[in-house]
Formats: structure tokens, C-alpha cells, sequence
């Protein structure tokens, strides 16, 4: 008798109509064979999918060119399923699920024709842990099969774990014909199903990631009690040697690997890692709140990354550690075969290739890496990756960051009065867009939690959820706001950032362990200058007194654009949330009187 798993790979396999079906191990032997698949057979578009990088300088280094219309992730073109359109809110695409159901299974008739379907089993989540997730994952290409294997842990022993249960996140994914009009990025949260056709990039094929993690287990930590949230886990180990545990969570592309992996600009500091993108979060038995990182890899943006700003991830890339890395959409040099991007270390090479295989020009003002080019790297290579990064039962955490791009009005760092207000303070989060969506870049927009692209139902619900799972800690953790991007007129950074932002991590530090007290303003508490250690940096005062500025008319303007946004969310929005947005308000008025 065949199992569910069986029945349903069959399933998919009479709709898709592959030549050959092949089932994943996991091994590093296996990901290295379809590596060579990928380099001497596969073709997208006509072209390789991996072309070998100087092996000496990048060892088990790859290269992959994605289709050029297929660069970033999609949310025009990402739903969530559920018959009720209310429970999808207005932070999502809807589509009724028999109708979604319908059209793609026409776009995914014969779609894997000519071309093998891998099955991926893998886990989200250490498979010691209570929280991981039995995953299956179907795809027709090899790049996603081995960029699986870097970001999950991958193995045939899930398959054996899953046996005759039904109970696995399923994902058919499929590159279709790369056709921008026939992609889909569809989610059943009902039925436990992702079903993704006509792109081969990041966060649209990879679906162990936003789809999984985010999407559907958001909705699954609805219904049990718990959060999956876009966020990083770090621990920071004080010159005491004590380790304090915080995550961060930041939009796409605003600072969370670089946090992740920073190397301290403050002698006696350390930074662990434990996750550079997302956190699933319970809470313990004694009351307080627990993360794991549901991953094994990063998926990271190259542009910007350097022994400069992250020397950790330069090692990261450069590690032997058998398993592959793959670099996507960056530049090429042409002489060397090395992978390079705006803002890597060294000149910029005579010789070199744009990401889409062509010659520089360097009379063109364009970019010869994409913006969005990002390299897919297995966390084991990183050298301060925590001892706990493999317990299944995760991390305590203290305090809870949240930051955006805001090059006006927020203050550098901010503590909220109590989980309620933080709960606000997170929800009125705005972020000045990045490229690792397709959208125009720079635009203000609210992104409560740094999930409105990724919150898999209403986030009027959501925003109730938040405050109930706050009713049930006893040692909540503290929760900030940060903001590194802060520019003067003349348009330059107010703060140095990245190894500076330690600067910023032992103030949330002190405020945790209790031996700073800061100071209160209508939005929160921000730090005394004095309590802030500002030793070796060239900054005036004048430039650290308006980091912590508030401004009220600034805060005025945007209390109006908050409102605005909130109001979507109708009923579904929780009362004590407008009860913090009116105490606010009101402190602001009052504070503009005095
Ligand atoms: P996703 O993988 O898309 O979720 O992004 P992420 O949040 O992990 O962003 P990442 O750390 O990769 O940073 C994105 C960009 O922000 C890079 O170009 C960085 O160089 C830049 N960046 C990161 N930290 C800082 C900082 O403290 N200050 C400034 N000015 N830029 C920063
Ligand atoms: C993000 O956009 O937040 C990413 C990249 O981490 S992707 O996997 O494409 O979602
Ligand atoms: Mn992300």
C-alpha cells in the first residue's frame, strides 16, 4: 500500500508529467552530483544553471544566473487561499481556493515535461525539536534542490519520519516557463499546501522560507499559540561573559544578517548567531519566550558585504566546509572567475561580467551586480555561529528589536513602556522600500513587524495574537525600536552602523539587566548620552542630541499616516491598540504645549 507521501508525489507527478522522478537523500555527495546536473545538462532559458567559480579563492563556489525578469520576489503575484476573504485581510492577495486550485493546475499541466521532479524531504526546525515541521518540497529544477539542501536540513530520514501520516507542509514548485504572466505564488493554508509555478527565485521556489516558515506556519502559530516571525536570533556576550539572547526583526534587506554575524566595534563583546532571517517563537514553561531558527542557511544580499562591513560573512563564504554555496545574479571577474558586487572588498576588475552574463559597460551607469544578487551559504560554514544554535528547544530571549529604514523622524534607539506599547510600536513600523522585492525602491511603507509581506492572514488578527501571547509570559521579553539609517540634508548616514551598533546592543543590555535607566519621551524610553558608550567614534553631540530627537509635528504627521493604515484592518483591530495609538497622541499634543 502506497503511503500519503507516495500517493501524493504520484498525484502531482500525473499532473506535471516529469521524464524522471528522483528522490532527494540529502547527502553532500548528492548535492555536488546535482550541482554537475546543473553545470553539463540542465538548462534555463537555454542557459547552464551553475557555472564553477575559482575553487581556490571560493571553495565549492557556484555560480547562477536567474532569468532577468525573474530577480526578487513577487508579492503581486503571492495569495494565500482561504474561502473567507476576511481571514486573508487587506495585507494579502486573495483568491477563493477552488478557483486558485483551478487555474494553476491548467499552468501546471505538462509543466515538468523534458525535466526531472526532485523531492525534497526536509525539516524546518532541528529534528530534536518539538517546534520543527516535517517538509516535502517537489521541484524541477537543481538549483532549488540544492539550494534546499543549504537552507533546510535536508534528509531521507524525514521520509521514514513522515511514514504513513499525512501530517507534512507540502510545496509543488515548478520554473514553468519563467513567463511572468503565468506565475503564482498560491497558499492553502487549510490544506497545509504551497503551490508556486513560473519562478526560480529566493523567496518564490525556495518555499521552505517565506512561504513555509512565514506564510502558513504565521497561520499555524495562530491556531497553537505561538509566532513565526521575519527575524534574526543573536546572542551577545558581554565581557562578563555573560550571553544575552535578543532577535531583531528588520524588513527585507534592512540590516538582519548584518546584525546576525557582526563583528563588535567595542572591545570585551561577541556577537553569536543563531538565525539571520527568521525566528519561531513559544513560550516556555518558566514563562518566558523561546526562539529556534526553523533554517540551516542563509540566504543573504551580496551587494554591501565586505571585510568592512561583514567580515564574518566574508569567512562564512570563503570556508571550505564541503557543502555548496551558490552565488545568484552577482557580477563576474572575468579574469579571476571570482564572484564580485557593488561594495565588495578591492578594486573594481577591468574585466568584468554583469549579472546577466554580459560585459560591463563601464561608460552605462548600471550596476554590474543586481541589486537584489544574493549568495545561499549553509550556517554550519559560520564562524560565530552559537553552541546553541542546535538545541532543540532554542534560546531565551531578553529583548525584542525592531528597525527600519527611516532616513527621518526615528530615533536611533527607543524602548518601549511595556509588551502592549511595543506591540503598537511594532505595529506602526514603517520602512523605506529595498530591491529584494519587486517594487520601486525607497518608498515609505508601513510594515508592522517587518511581516507585511509574509503574515499569512489578517494582521488585525495578528496584532490581537501578539498581545494574548503577551498575556500568557510571565518574564516577557523588553521590546526596542533602532533605526540605522538615519541621514542628515546633505542626505549622509547619521550613524556609522553595523560593528558600531553594538554601541546600541549594550545600552538594550543595560536596560534589560537593569543598570541604565534612560529617558522618557512621548514614544518610549532613549538612552542619557551618558549611558551610552560613544568612546572612539568622531560624532558631535550636536548629531547624537538629534538621533534622539522627537519631533512632534514630524510624529503628528505620522500618527496620521499610522491611522490611516490601522484603519484597514476594521473590526479585526484589537481596542487596546487604538487605546495606545490615543495615548500617544495625546502625549504628543501635550508635549507640543509645553
Ligand atoms: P533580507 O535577507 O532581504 O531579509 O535582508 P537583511 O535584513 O538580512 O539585510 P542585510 O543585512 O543583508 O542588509 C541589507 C543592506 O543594508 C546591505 O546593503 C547592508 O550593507 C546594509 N546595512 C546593513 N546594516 C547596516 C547599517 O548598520 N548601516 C547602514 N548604513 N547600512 C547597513
Ligand atoms: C527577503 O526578501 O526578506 C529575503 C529574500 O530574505 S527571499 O528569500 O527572496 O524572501
Ligand atoms: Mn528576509
Amino acid at each position: 500500500m502506497a503511503t500519503p507521501l507516495e500517493r501524493w508525489v504520484d498525484e502531482q507527478a500525473k499532473l506535471t508529467k516529469p521524464d524522471k522522478i528522483y528522490w532527494c537523500n540529502g547527502s553532500l555527495d548528492e548535492a555536488r552530483k546535482l550541482i554537475e546536473i546543473g553545470i553539463r545538462e540542465e538548462r534555463i532559458n537555454g542557459q547552464p544553471v551553475f557555472q564553477e567559480l575559482n575553487q581556490k579563492a571560493w571553495p565549492n563556489a557556484y555560480l547562477h544566473r536567474s532569468h532577468p525578469t525573474d530577480v526578487a520576489r513577487t508579492e503581486h503575484l503571492t495569495y494565500v487561499c482561504y474561502p473567507d476573504r476576511l481571514t486573508a485581510g487587506p495585507n494579502n492577495n486573495w483568491m477563493a481556493p477552488e478557483e486558485a486550485k483551478a487555474m494553476m493546475r491548467k499552468l501546471s499541466d505538462g509543466c515538468m515535461t523534458g525535466r526531472t521532479m526532485y523531492v525534497l524531504p526536509y525539516m524546518m526546525g532541528h529534528p530534536d525539536s518539538p517546534y520543527a515541521k516535517a517538509c516535502i518540497q517537489l521541484t524541477d529544477t537543481s538549483y532549488v534542490a540544492v539550494s534546499m539542501r543549504i537552507m533546510t536540513r535536508m534528509s531521507k530520514t524525514i521520509i521514514k519520519r513522515i511514514g504513513n501520516s499525512d501530517d507534512f507542509v507540502r510545496g509543488l514548485h515548478s520554473i514553468g516557463d519563467l513567463d511572468p504572466e503565468k506565475r503564482f505564488i498560491m497558499h492553502f493554508p487549510l490544506e497545509n499546501f504551497v503551490w508556486s509555478v513560473g519562478s526560480g527565485y529566493g523567496g518564490n521556489a525556495l518555499l521552505g522560507k517565506k512561504c513555509i516558515s512565514l506564510r502558513m506556519a504565521s497561520w499555524l502559530g495562530l491556531q497553537e499559540g505561538w509566532l513565526a516571525e521575519h527575524m534574526v536570533i543573536l546572542g551577545i556576550q558581554s565581557p562578563d561573559g555573560e550571553v544575552t539572547y535578543v532577535t531583531a526583526a528588520m524588513p527585507s534587506a534592512c540590516g538582519k544578517t548584518n546584525l546576525a554575524m557582526m563583528e563588535s566595534a567595542l572591545p570585551g563583546y561577541k556577537i553569536w548567531t543563531l538565525g539571520d532571517d527568521i525566528a519561531w517563537l513559544n513560550v516556555g514553561p518558566d514563562g518566558r519566550l523561546w526562539a529556534i531558527n526553523p533554517e540551516a542557511g542563509f540566504f543573504g544580499v551580496a551587494p554591501g558585504t565586505s571585510m568592512k562591513t561583514n567580515p564574518n560573512m566574508m569567512r562564512t563564504l570563503k570556508k571550505d566546509g564541503f557543502c555548496p554555496t551558490i552565488f545568484t545574479n552577482t557580477a563576474l571577474n572575468g579574469d579571476t572567475n571570482e564572484p564580485w558586487w557593488e561594495g565588495s572588498d578591492g578594486a573594481r576588475p577591468k574585466n568584468l561580467i554583469d549579472w546577466q552574463g554580459k560585459p560591463w559597460d563601464r561608460a552605462s551607469d548600471t550596476k554590474a551586480a543586481h541589486p537584489n544578487s544574493r549568495f545561499t551559504v549553509s550556517i554550519y560554514n559560520t564562524p560565530t555561529l552559537s553552541e546553541e544554535a542546535d538545541n532543540p528547544k532554542g534560546v531565551p530571549i531578553s529583548a525584542m528589536i525592531f528597525g527600519g529604514k527611516r532616513t527621518k523622524l526615528i530615533p536611533l534607539v527607543c524602548e518601549s513602556f511595556d509588551w502592549p506599547n511595543g506591540v503598537f510600536a511594532a505595529a506602526r513600523m514603517g520602512s523605506e522600500t529595498t530591491a529584494a522585492a519587486a517594487h520601486r525602491v525607497g518608498v515609505l511603507r508601513r510594515d508592522p513587524m517587518a511581516m507585511l509581506p509574509f503574515c499569512g492572514y489578517s494582521m488585525g488578527d495578528y496584532f490581537g495574537h501578539w498581545l494574548k501571547i503577551g498575556k500568557r509570559m510571565t518574564k516577557p521579553p523588553k521590546i526596542f525600536s533602532v533605526n540605522w539609517f538615519r541621514q542628515d540634508d546633505s542626505g549622509n548616514f547619521m550613524w556609522p552602523g553595523f560593528g558600531d551598533n553594538i554601541r546600541v546592543l549594550e545600552w538594550i543590555i543595560k536596560m534589560v539587566k537593569g543598570s541604565a535607566k534612560g529617558r522618557r519621551t512621548p514614544i518610549g524610553i532613549v538612552p542619557n548620552l551618558e549611558e551610552l558608550n560613544l568612546t572612539g567614534l568622531n560624532i558631535g553631540k550636536e548629531t547624537m542630541c538629534k538621533l534622539f530627537e522627537v519631533n512632534p509635528e514630524g510624529w503628528k504627521h505620522e500618527l496620521g499616516e499610522v491611522k490611516t493604515f490601522l484603519r484597514q484592518f476594521a473590526d479585526k483591530m484589537p481596542e487596546e491598540i487604538w487605546q495606545q495609538y490615543k495615548d500617544l497622541e495625546k502625549q504628543l499634543s501635550e508635549k507640543q504645549l509645553s
